[in-house]
């Protein structure tokens, strides 16, 4: 062989021996990713538009789709288009589930001419089942919203439950809230009560982040702040959706769903203590303690404020201006 052409072969080689490594590096790179869905009644409190802001700009979650629950499902849908539109991410599909009104929100005008980015034709609940089906005992959902979507997809397959890796609910209140409030019945619980005692009662690998927890975690002016001089597509965006909720210059986001974000993405690291203990949902809307028909539930107590924030807030303003 020609000494040009052998060295020829040789590069050729060489750049494809490169291109090999690169792809199983990427691949093992997505492999070790955490599959998750994301449940959210987005569009209504601040907080979900917030976690989902979270979700995307995390480096270790892979999102396989975004599940829009309860009220104005096709409203609260565009706001998730438009948002993973606008951050580059129209790969992740959004799936509608059943519309029970036609609330309307302040947030809703964010989007409501936003065409771009359409959601799936797949209902979410069926959306849940297939997915979670694809990747057996791989997939972690997220719900932080009232529950219909979750319940619906236990009802399509009563063993969900044996397929997926582990469910993380901002949901609930069992002991009492911040500043010795007592326990209430929490909105995603008593929006839906029905639904929530459907997946509080069907053995999932549950963990929720209750009010006990998220109402001590408030944001602070100068965290805003930070995240709104960072001034990236999603910083922007979520800054926008901010002052649409802001219903007077005093109020203040608290952290509930992003809690149940951070649970996923490192479990117990942002939690003093948690208990597992047998829960049901009352008729009212309660989450309660009751060792003869509760299922054991992980519950998440005493949240380290100052270390989620820090780490919330660095993920937010990671992302490219
Ligand atoms: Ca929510």
């Amino acid at each position: 062989m020609k000494r040009p052409l052998l060295h020829g072969l040789r590069i050729l080689l060489a750049l494809l021996a490169v291109a090999i490594t690169g792809a199983i590096a990427g691949q093992s790179a997505e492999l070790s990713k955490m599959k998750i869905i994301f449940d959210t009644d987005i569009g209504g409190d601040i907080d979900d538009a917030w976690a989902l802001g979270f979700i995307i700009s995390h480096p270790e979650f892979e999102p396989l789709g975004i599940t829009i629950t309860d009220g104005n499902t096709p409203a609260r849908a565009r706001i998730a288009c438009k948002l993973l539109h606008v951050t580059g991410h129209d790969n992740i599909p959004v799936a509608v589930g059943r519309k029970t009104n036609n609330d309307e929100a302040y947030q809703f005008s964010w989007a409501e001419d936003f065409q771009a980015k359409q959601p799936i034709t797949q209902p979410a609940a069926e959306f849940i089942v297939e997915t979670v089906k694809r990747y057996p005992g791989q997939v972690t959902l997220i719900a932080t919203g009232p529950l219909q979507n979750v319940a619906d997809a236990l009802r399509l397959n009563p063993r969900l439950g044996d397929q997926l890796k582990r469910v993380v609910l901002m949901s609930g209140c069992v002991y009492g809230r911040a500043n010795n409030q007592p326990a209430i019945a929490e909105w995603n619980v008593v929006s839906s009560t029905k639904d929530a005692q459907v997946v509080y009662g069907a053995g999932l690998p549950l963990t929720i982040v209750p009010l006990d927890s998220t109402t001590h975690v408030l944001l602070r002016e100068d965290e805003r702040d930070q995240v709104r001089n960072h001034a990236s597509p999603l910083t922007h965006s979520l800054e926008c959706l901010y002052r649409l909720w802001l219903d007077s210059p005093g109020s203040r986001m608290t952290l509930h769903d992003q809690l149940a974000v951070a649970e996923t993405a490192s479990p117990g690291t942002f939690f003093g203590k948690k208990v597992t203990v047998p829960l049901v949902v009352d008729d009212q809307g309660f989450t309660r303690i009751d060792p003869q028909l509760g299922k054991p539930t992980v519950v998440c107590l005493e949240p380290k404020r100052d270390a989620f924030m820090e780490y919330y807030i660095g993920q937010l303003t990671a992302q490219p201006r």
